[in-house]
């Protein structure tokens, strides 16, 4: 019996519009934006995966190796002294949409008393951390833009610690391809370390000069202008440097990794 799945015209349509999504990748030049994009056939698809392109398996092996080719590319075109737009106060979104992957009634509330900052991997000082420990660090503030893949984007405004500066606190080896974030929700994702190290990567503990409401992410954030909504943590519990892949909880659902806005 003939057991392998015809790909069907519908099928074929969505291949498409996932390659073209995920070929796309956005830089930011001052004052415009440029948009990179490139367009595939299926057969191109086929190609550029070395994938039978003919079932659902061989669709999806597709779709993840275009979406690995994708981080390349972004990661090649990632400037990392480009600046994401800032905007002034007056242009803040309100009130600020809430995300994740439950409402928000269920949003954990985490007990500041209780809460240290775990730090592992290659970092020279492993130490957790207080939360008025980080306060007392030096303080930075921006007001930028949130991009969510589902479709919406809102001005906020985060306060915290430079994300470089708390890097080079702990002792990090900077040379380490990722950093992982893991959630007090059972949320997770990583980093490339040139985003890490960007001067606009900040360790928020604070949204709108107030500390960080529980549903925009107590106790800590980790905001970047530079990259979509599913790769800023919030809640974050974990902070750790490696050169193992540590994937994500979209990521590993099939989201592009790096994920750049
Ligand atoms: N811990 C945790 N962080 C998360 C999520 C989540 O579900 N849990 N969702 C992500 C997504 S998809 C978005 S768009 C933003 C939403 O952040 P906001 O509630 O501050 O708008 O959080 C991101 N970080
Ligand atoms: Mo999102």
């Amino acid at each position: 019996m003939e057991n392998r799945s015809r790909l069907s015209r519908q099928d074929a349509g969505l291949v498409l519009k996932e390659a073209r999504k995920l070929l796309s990748a956005r830089v930011e030049h001052p004052g415009r934006r440029a948009f990179l994009t490139r367009t595939l056939t299926l057969g191109g698809v086929a190609m550029l995966s070395g994938c039978d392109v003919t079932n659902n398996a061989g669709i999806e092996r597709a779709l993840s190796a275009i979406s690995r080719f994708n981080d390349e590319v972004q990661a090649r075109i990632f400037d990392p002294h480009a600046l994401a737009p800032t905007y002034p106060a007056s242009m803040i979104t309100r009130p600020f949409p809430f995300n994740a992957y439950y409402g928000i009634t269920e949003a954990p509330a985490i007990d500041e008393s209780g809460y240290r900052l775990e730090i592992g991997g290659q970092a020279a000082d492993r130490r957790p951390w207080r939360l008025p420990e980080l306060r007392a660090l030096a303080q930075t503030e921006q007001i930028t833009r949130h991009i969510c893949v589902e479709g919406w984007s809102a001005i906020g405004r985060w306060g915290g610690v430079r994300f470089s500066d708390f890097l080079a606190r702990i002792g990090a080896d900077t040379t380490a391809r990722f950093v992982g974030f893991k959630c007090s929700d059972d949320y997770y994702t990583s980093i490339d370390m040139r985003t890490a190290l960007h001067p606009q990567t900040l360790l928020a503990l604070t949204y709108d000069g107030r500390t960080l409401p529980r549903e925009y992410g107590f106790p800590m954030k980790l905001r970047m202008p530079t990259k979509l909504g599913y790769k800023n943590p919030k809640h974050i519990r974990a902070i750790f440097i490696t050169n193992t892949y540590p994937g994500g909880y979209w990521e590993d659902q099939g989201y592009n990794w790096f994920g750049g806005s």
